[in-house]
This record gives C-alpha cells, sequence and structure tokens, in this order.
C-alpha cells in the first residue's frame, strides 16, 4: 500500500476516505516545523498540505514523493519550481471555495465601512450613553465604486454580488477579463494606479507571487481616498502591513478589513493597536461545507495523482501537469 502524510487536523470522515487507498501518516496537532514535515514526507509517495510551506530539501529527502495536494485554491507555499526539476506533482483547489470566499470579502468590506467591529467594541466596553448624530458615520457601500484587484473566479464572485447594491465595478488584473465576462459583470478595467484613485472600496484577490509582494504598499495608500476603505483575502505580503498601520493612524485611508497577513499566524503589532481595521484569522473560506469540499477535492487530487479510483492518473486539479507521467527525479 502507497504511503501518505496528511499534514494538519482535517475532518476525520477525508481520512477514513484516504484509508481505504493508502497508509495514512496523520498529523491531528499543531503545524510541522520544517525538519519534522521533512522527516515524515522522506517515506511517503503523496501528502496532504494546508499551507505548510514545501521546498527543495523536502522534496530531495523524500525521493518516493510524487505528490502534494493543497488544501487551498493558493499554493505559495509550494517552490513551484523545486516541484517542476523534481517531477513532483502539486494540485490545489480551485473553485470550491469561490463564492464562500466572495461572501467573507464582502463582510469584511462592509465591517470595514460601517465600522461594525470598532462599534461592537465600545458597546461592550460600556461606553454607549447616547445617540449621536456622528457616532461611528462612515462611508457608504450602496451606490459606491467598488475596485477589484485580481479578477479570477474568486474576483468576479465578488464583482457578481455588487449588482445587489447598485455598484459601479472596476477591475485591475495582470491582463483584462474576456469582453463578455467585462459585460456580464459591468466591469471596467483600469490600471492599477487609476483603480486606487477611484474607488471608494478596494478588494485584493490576486495570488501571491514575486511580483506582487507589497503591491500595496505606502506609495499605493497615498493614492486612496481618504473615505476609502481596503480588503484583504488573498494573501499575506500583498500588503505592506506596516505601511498599512501608519495610514490607518493617520485616516489617510477610512478603514481596512484584513483576513490574512504578513508572517501570520502571527500579526503586525502597529495593526493590533489600531482601530479602524477588522482583523480575522484567515478564515474566508471557513463554512462547513466549503472547508469539506476543500478537504474532499485535495483527497481526490491525492487518490487520483498516485493512480487510484476512477480518475486514476487524471487528478482534477494538477498545478504543473507536465510532470505527470514523468519518472522522479
Ligand atoms: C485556506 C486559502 O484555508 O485557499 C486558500 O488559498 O487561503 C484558504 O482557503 C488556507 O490557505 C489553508 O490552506
Amino acid at each position: 500500500m502507497q504511503k501518505i502524510l496528511v499534514a494538519r487536523p482535517i475532518f476525520p470522515d477525508v481520512i477514513e476516505r484516504l484509508k481505504q487507498h493508502f497508509e495514512v501518516d496523520w498529523n491531528n496537532g499543531d503545524a510541522l516545523p520544517a525538519d519534522e514535515l521533512a522527516r515524515r514526507l522522506a517515506d511517503k509517495d503523496g501528502a496532504l498540505t494546508a499551507g505548510d510551506p514545501i521546498n527543495a530539501a523536502m522534496l530531495a529527502a523524500a525521493p518516493r514523493l510524487r505528490v502534494v495536494a493543497n488544501m487551498a485554491v493558493g499554493y505559495n507555499n509550494f517552490d513551484m519550481a523545486a516541484f517542476n526539476a523534481a517531477n513532483v506533482l502539486g494540485t490545489n483547489t480551485p473553485d470550491v471555495l469561490n463564492e464562500t470566499t466572495a461572501d467573507f470579502g464582502w463582510a469584511l468590506m462592509m465591517a470595514a465601512a460601517r465600522r461594525i467591529t470598532e462599534s461592537e467594541h465600545y458597546l461592550r466596553a460600556g461606553k454607549w450613553e447616547k445617540w449621536s448624530y456622528d457616532m461611528f458615520i462612515g462611508p457608504d457601500v450602496y451606490g459606491s465604486t467598488l475596485g477589484v484587484v485580481g479578477m479570477g473566479r474568486i474576483g468576479q464572485a465578488i464583482a457578481r454580488r455588487a449588482q445587489g447594491f447598485n455598484m459601479r465595478v472596476i477591475y485591475h488584473n495582470r491582463s483584462r477579463v474576456a469582453p463578455e465576462i467585462e459585460s456580464a459583470l459591468n466591469a471596467e478595467y483600469r490600471t492599477k494606479e487609476a483603480l486606487l484613485r477611484e474607488a471608494d472600496h478596494v478588494v485584493l484577490v490576486l495570488p501571491y507571487t514575486a511580483e506582487n509582494h507589497h503591491t500595496i504598499g505606502a506609495a499605493e495608500l497615498a493614492l486612496m481616498k481618504p473615505t476609502a476603505t481596503l480588503t484583504n483575502v488573498a494573501r499575506g505580503g500583498i500588503v505592506d502591513d506596516a505601511a498599512l498601520a501608519e495610514a490607518l493612524r493617520e485616516r489617510r485611508i477610512a478603514a481596512a478589513g484584513l483576513d490574512v497577513f504578513e508572517g501570520e499566524p502571527k500579526v503586525h503589532p502597529a495593526l493590533l493597536t489600531v482601530p479602524n481595521v477588522v482583523l480575522t484569522p484567515h478564515i474566508a473560506s471557513a463554512s462547513e461545507a466549503t472547508r469539506r469540499a476543500m478537504a474532499n477535492l485535495a483527497a481526490d487530487n491525492l487518490i487520483a495523482a498516485l493512480g487510484e479510483g476512477p480518475r486514476a492518473g487524471r487528478p482534477p486539479n494538477p498545478i504543473n501537469p507536465d510532470v505527470m507521467g514523468k519518472a522522479r527525479s
């Protein structure tokens, strides 16, 4: 029987499913440190990860390893150059989380704009004594301009929701999306700079790559309106968190909603002290149904890639399909 590592706690019934195909080494505890992860990968044919960094040294030390299935759409935790060099297949879990993540992007954007957590903290602290015309006033969402940076599947799901709020939609993406998609979403392309100047609510949904490290830093924040909000449901590192904390403290933008952070689960200490930011611990895809779908899709990928089950040899979500069928190197 082939051996796999499941590097994180996941639904026990998905582990039971995997046990029908493989001998499973399950880390049902905290994320493994790199040396322990490398040690437990060493004799495995496959692995299921959730954001765990997999590098060249780990692949070199695991000569049987043929596939690593990430339970996430983003795979910046994989060194893809090393995967390609070693002919190891990476897979991810796209699509099943689009709507849930789009809902959460909206929840964060609206909470930031309408100051929901800030006012709740005030209420819980017993500070609410009277009504006042300007208590927690903030910018409108309805009828404003939404700026989506990253018009992939999740970006499109976010843009689609804007129609119910009578919003204008502008977007920025590496390349323009097809004209039919632009017209269905009523979305107009802008350069990043033009989008930042024009949008009332900016939502970031782009993948993390070396090129877009700190794609939103001090210079970009300076382009935004003082009444605008910034929401990040993509990846830590896309935003310069120190620069954002300073812009929020100085009210150079109105508010932010952040689900992801540079160096998470650590959060930049300055972000913890500014009131006009809504902070959540990377839970945008965390509905029960979606997390189940992600776990099962990661399992489907692993089972098919290791040549078992009805899709043997045809995993649904290969990241680097060119390595399929090639011998491990
Ligand atoms: C995951 C995510 O929960 O899919 C992604 O890219 O960011 C989340 O849905 C997280 O990455 C853990 O794998």
